[in-house]
């Protein structure tokens, strides 16, 4: 014979079973490997990131939402003794080698079954990231959220620094257009321009825009944003990333997407970036596609903020950013085995 309280807690059960199922996040876990690399571009203390976002409680945070986590440390990177420019590009050897190592990385921790969370470090790691994340699990869907659209070739780059170039080494369709570059050699382009969309640029250079219409990339600029809102953003950045096949999306998230007011405290900020919510809004979307597959958090440089109040809202945003892509909704989270409280019997 069943009692009352069984069947109640039978009740409980298949509800909280269907919320299992609708929400995949309870499902995962999150590999953290730490880049503190900056030799993408030329100012120190980009690669304090990864070590201020874990003093920051990522990992605690992660586990108080019932996300599994596995931190891998942080890469160590060897010393390149002359790494003199080519052409244009700066410490060539240098980005090279230490994506070839984060690329074999990423690809042990998918291996391992995790959501890959690579914390950066400068922007030019989304070229070992996304290569390693696509060696893993094959075509991937990639979505850049950032201030730039970083697509420069080596040839256009007005600067030289490899963190303005990442997508152009990844990108199938500008294959032909990379001259040969020391320690590159092992990059497989490994992205259609049709599986990639931006959101939040507001920073193109002439050459970009050249290439970024060539190709025919989606392109939510901030002017699209302001148009049409980000949930209609995010339904089509899904739509159309969707429409043949569901690919595993890679999220390289540039905390310069974000409005310098909010997350000052990074390499080039840009005026009119996404506000605090946008910037949430993304990631809460994304996160309940269950296609999240790996994320790229870059670009958090503490030597930028002025003051220490702008280091730790950086911080604290790149921190929630995470969060959101682990399932975390502003509107509140329960654990997927809560047991409500209920009067004892005597
Ligand atoms: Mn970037």
């Amino acid at each position: 014979m069943r009692s009352a309280r069984t069947l109640r807690q039978l009740v409980l059960t298949v509800s909280k079973r269907s919320l299992h199922h609708h929400h995949h996040h309870h499902e995962r876990s999150a590999g953290i490997i730490g880049a503190p690399f900056s030799k993408g571009q030329r100012r120190g203390g980009v690669e304090k990131g990864p070590d201020l976002i874990r003093a920051a409680g990522l990992r605690e945070k992660l586990q108080a939402q019932g996300c599994a986590v596995k931190d891998y440390g942080n890469l160590t990177f060897e010393e390149v003794a002359s790494d003199e420019p080519v052409g244009r590009v700066k410490c060539p050897r240098a980005v090279g080698s230490a994506n070839q190592r984060l690329s074999e990385a990423v690809q042990a921790v998918k291996k391992d079954g995790h959501t890959s969370v690579m914390l950066g470090g400068d922007h030019s790691l989304a070229i070992g990231s996304i290569h390693g994340h696509s060696a893993a699990v094959g075509e991937l869907s990639v979505v850049w959220v950032d201030a730039h659209a970083d697509i420069n070739t080596p040839l256009t780059s007005p600067t030289g620094n490899i963190h303005g170039q990442p997508m152009s080494y990844l990108l199938r369709e500008l294959h032909s257009k990379i001259p040969a570059l020391p320690n590159f050699s092992w990059i497989k382009p490994c992205v259609s321009a049709r599986d990639l969309v931006y959101i939040g640029l507001r920073d193109v250079d002439p050459e970009e825009h050249y290439i970024l219409k060539l190709l025919g990339v989606k392109v939510f600029s901030m002017s699209e944003v302001d148009r049409l809102g980000v949930a209609r953003v995010m339904e089509e950045t899904c739509d159309y990333l969707s429409a043949k096949v569901k690919k595993p999306i890679h999220l390289s998230y540039d905390i310069d997407a974000i409005d310098p007011s909010v997350t000052p405290a990074t390499g080039t900020p840009v005026v009119g970036g996404l506000t605090y919510r946008e910037g949430m809004y993304i990631t809460e979307h994304l996160s309940q596609t269950g296609l999240l597959s790996a994320v790229d958090l870059v670009e958090v440089n503490p030597l930028r903020g002025r003051t220490e109040e702008e280091v730790q809202s950086t911080v604290r945003t790149a921190v929630d950013v995470l969060l959101g892509c682990f399932g975390r909704l502003r509107e509140g989270n329960h654990p997927a085995d809560y047991l409500m409280p209920e009067p004892g019997r005597a």
